[in-house]
């Protein structure tokens, strides 16, 4: 595997969440495939899970880790090419980005979408700059419009705690009162499409995701019609997709919180979120601590689908 990006950058999606439940079982099994392997994680946003799950997973493999944090004691870099460099910029990421491929074996980016600019959003100019100009294997840890990493962890957790052969699962919207990426919605859209459930989105209006995601997925507008029967309730706030609105927060309308009330309509599902969370905009605290949460045994799952993915690369190493 020489990037991961897509659900599709799996294989078969099945097997990869079988191979993550195995390595679960022993995490250091494949402490010597990463000796005098050098793992470089690059940040341009802050990072929590990302960053302590990925550093965990590279060790668990015997990997030498890296972090730099770009907006933190690196130079400002330039991203436009023809730009006469005379403002605050000193570097240009045409030269950053293969100076840090010299240091390492494999480079985990996150990097969100920016909205300034739909086009460079969705054909993800920086990872891709990344892919090819770096001269090493790449993968996303939440890039301008997939988080692969957070939906893979989550298919894993619902592999693990699913009671039916096709559970339903729900991908909610939820207020925030920020600008979000469309990036956790997406993947998780992209890696359901592909797994055993049966797969429902619910938002308001104006908020319809991209289709290369949803790929046709059903979509309910009424959030307790949609939580109906549900075994899993995923809640993510994202801003607007389409145009004229890419980039924008349409509602913050606290009847879209994910409460008691509503998980009551549920099969007694249970409550996902990738983390962080406002609470009492997304959920409220009742529903987050009740013991039907599992957000953080889904944040738990992070490590091991950061080890699945580092594994696969560095076998491919050769
Ligand atoms: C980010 C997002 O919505 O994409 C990261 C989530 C993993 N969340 C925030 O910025 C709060
Ligand atoms: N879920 C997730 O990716 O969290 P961080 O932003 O803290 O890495």
């Amino acid at each position: 595997m020489k990037t991961f990006l897509t659900a599709n950058d799996l294989g078969n999606l099945q097997s990869a969440v079988h191979e993550a439940l195995e390595l679960k079982k022993n995490r250091y099994a494949y402490k010597q495939l990463g000796e005098n392997r050098t793992l470089l994680l690059v940040f341009f946003n802050s990072s929590l899970r990302t960053r302590l799950s990925t550093q965990k997973a590279a060790l668990n493999l015997g990997m030498n880790v890296i972090v730099l944090d770009v907006n933190q004691g690196a130079w400002k870099l330039e991203t436009e090419r023809g730009v006469v460099m005379d403002g605050d910029k000193p570097e240009h990421i045409l030269e950053a980005i293969p100076v840090m491929g010299c240091y390492c074996d494999l480079i985990g980016v996150r990097s969100f979408a920016r909205f300034e600019d739909k086009e460079a959003d969705y054909s993800e100019k920086l990872l891709n700059q990344f892919i090819h100009y770096s001269g090493k294997p790449v993968f996303s840890m939440e890039s301008a419009t997939a988080h692969p990493l957070q939906a893979f962890a989550d298919l894993i957790t619902i592999e693990e705690y699913k009671t039916k052969p096709r559970p339903k699962v729900v991908l909610t919207w939820a207020p925030h009162p920020n600008v979000l990426p469309q990036a956790v919605p997406n993947s998780f859209a992209d890696f359901m499409n592909e797994a055993e459930v049966e797969f429902v989105i619910t938002h308001p209006e104006g908020y319809e995701l991209s289709e290369r995601f949803t790929r046709g997925a059903r979509v309910e507008y009424d959030q307790r019609k949609a939580f109906e029967g549900a075994d899993f309730i995923y809640a993510k706030n994202w801003s607007a997709f389409r145009d004229p609105h890419y980039g924008k927060i349409l509602s913050k309308d606290r009847n879209w919180t994910v409460d008691s009330a509503k998980m009551a309509l549920t099969d007694n599902a249970y409550f996902m979120h990738c983390l962080p969370v406002r609470r009492n905009m997304i959920v409220t605290d009742d529903v987050i601590e009740s013991p039907r949460s599992i957000v953080i045994q889904e944040a738990a799952n992070r490590e091991i689908s950061a080890e699945t993915v580092i594994r696969r690369m560095l076998s491919a190493l050769g």
